[in-house]
């Protein structure tokens, strides 16, 4: 068998694992990266697109940030429509931080693009990945690549494999402790060929459910619906889509949105899940690995770059002078942050979204809460700190 020796095995090349690996090479740590689909895969895999000033701040440190500055669109705040009536968010105004609406798959091929450069091993269409000796000072993974077997040995693993992959997996059983909610909806998302019909994102809460104007570039929007948690993508032709979207952001009857040709559909559950601790042993789990949120606040993505970056500040005091402290708590800091995400996405799911069966009652008290947000700063300003990534980097300050 053979085998490659490097310091950190990082299994999965979704923005984690390849952040991380590119934030560690910074600070000469060597690693390699093994990825089970093909890198034409994970280029076009669409996904999140909203980027907290936070993770622009640490790409741009990292140096990948140079299209995502030419490309990226700048907000400093959101619609909100609900109850018949618009309203805006200023979050820049009340933070003085901003969001950025760049595609996910854009911040991937970006780093792909840098770790080539760089000289990164990368490995794509590695279908067999097995971490074993977790527990030892050499973990490591088996698998094959170019039809050979091969065993790749370091100092330490991240599981960078998303909610699907492996690294979680083979953790012991009893060691995790596992969180998992799941709400009785989901979000039926597209990716349209047509410029977005307003420069800024519009959240709108209808009687017939949430619906979410968002995009990508200036001419590609990206679109959500609120629909049944076993809704079936056949049950949604083009102009079904079209036709709801236009219904549920209409204020007066009129149509507001500029239709185009749909590129891709898709369903997503509505999840909530999380594992404690996120390390056993020699390795470290980051992002989706250990934690998927809702993607109502679209803090998935974000939450794991907060991730990636404590991990490659604990690795790195590791390997300057082998002080644990910063990777033992690893796990600790990183919970800390993830629950106060998890926290606000169920707060903006349950703000935004009428619940299956849900009474007059309770659908009276989510446009009472909407009000506030609207009429009262101290409840938008305490809101957009946590839209904008700006309490979780405070609290992450005294962990
Ligand atoms: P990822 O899942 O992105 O990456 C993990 C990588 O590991 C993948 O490339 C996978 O192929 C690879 N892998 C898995 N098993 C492996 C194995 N055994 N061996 C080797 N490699 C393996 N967030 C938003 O804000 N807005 C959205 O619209 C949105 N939509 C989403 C839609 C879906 C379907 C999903 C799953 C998530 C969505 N999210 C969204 C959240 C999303 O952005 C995630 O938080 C983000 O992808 C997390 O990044 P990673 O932790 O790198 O995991
Ligand atoms: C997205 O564009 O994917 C997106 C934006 C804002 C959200 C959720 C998702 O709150």
């Amino acid at each position: 068998m053979r085998r490659l020796r490097t310091q950190v095995v990082i299994v999965g090349a979704g923005p984690s694992g390849l952040l991380l690996s590119h934030l560690l090479a910074r600070r000469d740590i060597e690693s390699i990266v093994v990825e089970r689909r093909s890198r034409e895969y994970v280029e076009q895999r669409v996904r999140a697109g909203l980027l907290e000033q936070g993770t622009v701040d640490l790409l741009r440190e990292a140096g990948v940030a140079g299209r995502l500055d030419r490309e990226g669109l700048v907000h400093e705040g959101f619609h909100l429509h609900f109850d018949g009536a618009p309203h805006r968010l200023p979050f820049t105004e009340l933070t003085g931080w901003t969001t950025v609406m760049y595609g996910q798959q854009e911040v991937v091929k970006d780093l792909i693009r840098a770790r080539e450069a760089a000289g990164g091993r990368l490995y794509f269409g590695i279908e067999d990945v097995a971490p074993f000796d977790l527990d030892t000072d050499t973990p490591r993974i088996c698998c094959t690549i170019d039809g050979s077997a091969v065993e790749i040995v370091g100092d330490f693993i991240a599981g960078c494999d998303g909610f699907h992959g492996v690294c979680r997996q083979v953790i012991p059983p009893g060691v995790l402790t596992t969180y998992d909610h799941a709400y009785p909806f989901a979000w039926l998302g597209i990716l349209a060929a047509v410029a977005p019909s307003t420069e800024e994102l519009i959240y709108a809460v209808h009687e017939r459910g949430f619906a979410l104007h968002s995009m990508r570039s200036p001419t590609i929007s990206r679109l959500y619906l609120q629909v049944g948690a076993e809704e079936a993508l056949d049950a949604w032709p083009h102009e079904r889509i079209w036709a709801e979207l236009q219904t549920r952001f209409s204020l007066d009857g009129g149509k507001i949105l500029t239709e185009g040709p749909i590129m891709s559909r898709s369903i997503t559950a509505m999840r909530s899940f999380v594992v404690e601790p996120m390390q056993h042993g020699r390795l470290f789990l980051v992002g989706d690995a250990a934690h998927i949120v809702p993607p109502s606040a679209a803090k998935g993505l974000n939450l794991a770059v907060a991730d990636v970056r404590r991990l490659a500040t604990a690795l790195t005091s590791w390997y300057a002078d082998g002080n644990r402290e910063r990777l033992d708590g690893y796990s600790r800091a990183c919970l800390a942050a993830l629950w106060q995400g998890q926290e606000f996405s169920a707060l903006m799911t349950h703000l935004l979204h009428p619940f299956p069966g849900e009474d007059s009652y309770a659908a009276k008290l989510r446009t009472a809460r909407l009000r506030d947000l609207v009429t009262s700063r101290a409840t938008a300003t305490a809101f957009s700190e946590h839209y904008v990534g700006l309490a979780r980097a405070r609290l992450l300050e005294s962990v």
